[in-house]
């Protein structure tokens, strides 16, 4: 087990603070490049479109964690509210949202159905901003950690991605292929720099700078075995981080619900590899793509490169936002 001063080693070494400037809040997606969006829209070959966002309701993975329920859809208004106001009487329209309702519904045949969600920006398919994590009172680029109010963050939010959009050259790294099995939730055997490297010489990609890489673990393929969002599920050892940075990858996203593995390799620090991402290297992190139908594809034709479209939500101040992911061969 690794020390925390091996863990700051690290952290000094893969720190990308003041790179792009002392302003900078989008850290490594200042790798995607214009040339580089270009040449993954040219990675389209067949028009076959993989939507890798999970279903954001009610049997979603959430639950383990009291702070994270799982989404809650709720109708606001269907067209069977209009339908009946007529019934129930003058009464009713003093209401002001019956009135307004009741006078569409006399007005002729048109009705409507609204609805609203309610759920924790991380519930599902999401990216992390770079102020999801930090530690030691800075977020990424030394901005204070008391910038993240109440209010919402101030530095380094989800709507600061902005006119990225997200999208560049996706690569996909199917380690549960790797390994010849369907998932491997077993903690105690995290994924290595040097696995990272085979799965992608044996698929035949190179992995290169402004690249969004997915990591298939075969978890979220589990979870839609059993139902069980609290199975912990293995995934990166934090020494990823550095091949992460070696590779000045844009972003990286797993199957899995935390990206790095949930036993931590640094004695006394949880999720090392968040705070190297998020806070050091300014590397944004995705959780629960549904990775199963695009690594099907890949095994099958052999290309393990894409072009991907994964735009947040601009959600002013927020730390985090949901994702409904496209990869396109
Ligand atoms: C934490 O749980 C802190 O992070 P994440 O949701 O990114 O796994």
């Amino acid at each position: 087990m690794a020390s925390m001063t091996d863990f700051r080693r690290v952290a000094d070494d893969v720190r990308n603070w003041g790179r792009w400037g002392d302003a900078d809040e989008i850290g490594t997606l200042n790798f995607i490049t214009s040339e580089k969006v270009a040449q993954a829209a040219s990675l389209v070959r067949h028009g076959k479109v993989f939507p890798l966002g999970v279903d954001f309701g009610s049997s979603g993975p959430q639950g383990a964690f009291q702070y994270r329920p799982n989404p809650m859809h709720v109708m606001t208004i269907d067209g069977g509210d209009a339908s009946t106001l007529a019934e129930y009487g003058p009464q009713w329209l003093k209401n002001p949202v019956a009135a307004q309702l009741g006078s569409y519904a006399d007005n002729g045949p048109m009705r409507f159905n609204d609805d609203m969600i309610i759920m924790p920006l991380q519930a599902a398919t999401q990216w992390d901003a770079l102020s999801h994590v930090y530690y030691e009172d800075k977020l990424y680029n030394g901005f204070p950690a008391s910038s993240v109010t109440s209010l919402g963050a101030f530095h380094c939010g989800i709507d600061k991605v902005d006119g990225r959009g997200i999208t560049s050259r996706g690569v996909l790294l199917d380690i549960a292929r790797l390994r010849g099995v369907e998932t491997f939730c077993e903690l105690g055997d995290p994924i290595t720099p040097a696995e990272l490297d085979e799965a992608a010489r044996s698929q035949g990609v190179t992995v290169e700078r402004g690249d969004i890489v997915l990591v298939r673990t075969g978890w979220w393929a589990r979870f839609l075995q059993t139902g069980d969002g609290s199975e912990p599920g293995a995934g990166l050892d934090w020494t990823c981080a550095s091949w992460l940075h070696d590779h000045e990858i844009a972003a990286i996203a797993a199957d899995n619900l935390m990206v790095e593995d949930p036993v931590s390799g640094i004695e006394g620090a949880f999720l090392p590899m968040h705070m190297l991402c998020l806070r050091d290297m300014g590397l944004m992190l995705g959780e629960y793509w549904d990775l199963n139908a695009l690594a099907a594809d890949c095994a099958a034709d052999g290309v393990y490169e894409f072009q991907l479209i994964a735009p947040p939500l601009r959600v002013t101040g927020a730390v985090g936002s949901p994702v409904n992911p496209i990869a396109i061969k």
